[in-house]
């Protein structure tokens, strides 16, 4: 058994921000994009001030020439009473070179201030370091982050949500009976790239003295493992803080006997005490859900790389394994699979819910593995064509959309959920079969601009829970129980992923959108909260600021507004909560390829 080494990155206290590629840890990135952007700005404006300057002098055509000597200057050729009223002209009648000399002198002297003002003023803008301009950015870029972290800061402390208008904490059954402070963990990465340091360093501190696994609490072993275990990875392979993988890993040790049943295909539900493992009661037959137990690669893989210890590697392997084998009516995994018997549930397949960050993580292992896992793309490749060929289609008005499959019966309802998949789709295309990129890519967005459908068709511009294509019905939520909004941040993914690999404005101007409407109708002054209804010009609160909104929306509006160079998609893989993990360059050894652990 080979021993995977450690990543090359010293633990540091406060750790410089170095967020380009992970294998160049003291490589820093000068001034990012969007700072360019403004520096730009401000020497256009300059420049633009000093060809004004000329603008200013009326129409040559209507000028006479006159010999000054030195230079030509140009001298408007107008009336008295006109030029008297228009501070810019100046006025000349007849050859008087006296009046001329003096004009001229007035005229250049004029310019020349102007000129200097001009290169005063942008002189004064850059002689701001790079530091001030930097941090002018980073307070706007980072205010709604802000107001969430210092609500729940404030109101919410260890408890695993925040309820922004009762301003207290809030839970639910993913997160067990224990307060977990699921929202630190899931935003420490989040505030750890914002810059905001001593939100991170507070956080640290609080999960160094309280996060405690040693608990009577029966949690997702999906939700612990993406935000959990994927929050205190992503920190500590950004920070370098050994106590953030000493967690992951005391966290990773309590999910394993989750895998203990007929199959080793895991439960949904474990108790982190006694170890015990069960399935939700709602799921088809005692079903495991596709989405759940094919969401713990990357996660698993990481955690073997880091300790060495293969078990995480051999439980995860063993699910595909297991799903190789078997039969998948029309090309399709249906969502539903029984963890006793080994068979299939409720034939039922969604890029939505219950089956989404399957398909993500079969194409994430691949990118994770520095695109050595064939294995995976394989499986990613098959799915998506039968997925194209059977789930995705065109709406009478020209939207394309991912249906859901049901007992044979496509139904044309698309969930919020499913709108990460126009960033998956961009995402994969690079790598797919038969060179299909250009299709791949242009599929993504598609989704991507059906999606900005659903949420603009909407009172509040913020997308419904699911929608549907019904006759005249296009992207719109029929059911009264599909019209909320969550903070949910699929739609605003894709279009970061959308915008990484076209830049085209189009989706920074739709995030803005979406910003807009969240700061709008979902802000109130102790956080952010969901809404009840979209098509409700006046919105009722759900009073839940979720963590991943903290995790994943404010982490995507931040980077769809940020430069490339900033953690950039070659070296870093997002899992499903949007904690980024490096890509893993294994060099000589493949943990798919490994013959010493096949
Ligand atoms: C997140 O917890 C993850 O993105 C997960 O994969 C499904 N959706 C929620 C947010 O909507």
């Amino acid at each position: 058994m080979t021993t995977p080494a450690l990543l090359p990155l010293s633990g540091r206290r406060i750790p410089p921000l170095n967020l380009g590629p992970p294998s160049f840890p003291h490589h820093r990135a000068t001034l990012r994009l969007s700072e360019k952007f403004i520096l730009l700005l401000i020497l256009s404006a300059f420049i633009t001030l000093c060809f004004g300057a000329f603008f200013f002098l009326p129409d040559s055509s209507k000028h006479k020439r006159f010999d000054l000597g030195l230079e030509d200057v140009l001298i408007p050729h107008v009336d008295a009473g006109k030029g008297a009223k228009n501070p810019g002209v100046f006025l000349i009648h007849g050859p008087d070179e006296h009046r001329h000399r003096e004009e001229e002198e007035r005229l250049r002297n004029k310019i020349r201030a102007d000129h200097e003002k001009a290169l005063e003023e942008a002189k004064e803008k850059l002689r701001k370091s790079k530091e001030e301009i930097r941090a002018e950015i980073q307070t706007e870029k980072n205010k709604m982050m802000k107001h969430a972290w210092d609500n729940y800061r404030t109101y919410g402390w260890g408890h695993n949500e925040l309820r922004p208008i009762a301003r207290k904490g809030h839970s639910t059954n993913i997160f067990g009976s224990s307060q977990m402070g699921a929202t630190i963990v899931d935003a420490l990465d989040t505030l750890y790239i914002m810059g905001l340091h001593d939100e991170f360093l507070d956080g640290q501190r609080w999960i160094e003295d309280n996060l405690d696994f040693s608990v009577n609490s029966e949690v997702s072993v999906f939700e612990v493992n993406i935000r959990f275990i994927g929050g205190l990875l992503a920190a500590y392979y950004l920070s370098g803080e050994e106590i953030f993988k000493i967690k992951a890993v005391q966290l990773a040790e309590k999910l394993l006997p989750a895998f203990n049943t007929p199959t080793g295909i895991p439960w949904a539900m474990v108790n982190l005490k006694s170890g015990v493992g069960r399935n939700w009661g709602w799921a088809s037959a005692g079903s495991s859900i596709l989405a759940e137990f094919g969401t713990l690669h990357m996660e698993f893989v990481h955690l073997s790389y880091l300790t060495g210890d293969l078990v995480y590697y051999k439980k995860v392997m063993h699910i595909r394994k297991l799903l190789q084998q078997m039969d998948r009516p029309n090309g399709l995994y249906p969502n539903y699979l029984n963890p006793r018997t080994g068979r299939w549930g409720q034939y039922h397949t969604s890029v939505g819910g219950l089956g989404d960050s399957f398909y993500e993580y079969l194409l994430k292992a691949w990118l994770m593995s520095d695109k050595t896992d064939h294995e995976a793309r394989k499986m990613y490749d098959d799915a998506i064509e039968a997925i194209e060929k059977h789930l995705i289609k065109k709406s009478r008005g020209g939207l394309v959309f991912i249906g859901e499959w049901k007992n044979g019966h496509l139904e044309k309802k698309m969930g919020h959920l499913a709108c990460f998949a126009g960033g998956m789709f961009a995402l994969g295309a690079d790598g797919s079969r038969k060179d299909k990129a250009g299709h791949y890519l242009e599929l993504g967005a598609e989704i991507a601009r059906t999606c900005h459908e659903s949420y603009d068709r909407t009172a509040l511009k913020l997308g419904p829970e699911s929608f549907k294509f019904d006759g005249a019905v296009e992207a719109v939520a029929v059911r009264q129980a599909e019209k909320y909004y969550i903070l949910r941040p699929e739609v605003i993914e894709t279009y970061w992923y959308l915008w990484r690999f076209t830049h085209d404005p189009r989706y920074r101007q739709w995030g803005w959108e979406a910003a807009l409407a969240i700061e709008k109708y979902c802000r109130v002054s102790g956080g952010f909260s969901g809404v009840k209804d979209v098509y409700s010009s006046t919105p009722t609160h759900d009073d839940v600021q979720q963590s991943f909104f903290l995790a994943e929306t404010l982490k995507y509006l931040y980077l769809l507004f940020s430069g490339d160079d900033l953690l950039p998609l070659d070296h870093w893989v997002f899992n499903t909560e949007a904690h980024p993990l490096p890509v893993l360059h294994l060099a000589n050894i493949t943990l798919s390829g490994n013959p010493a652990v096949r």
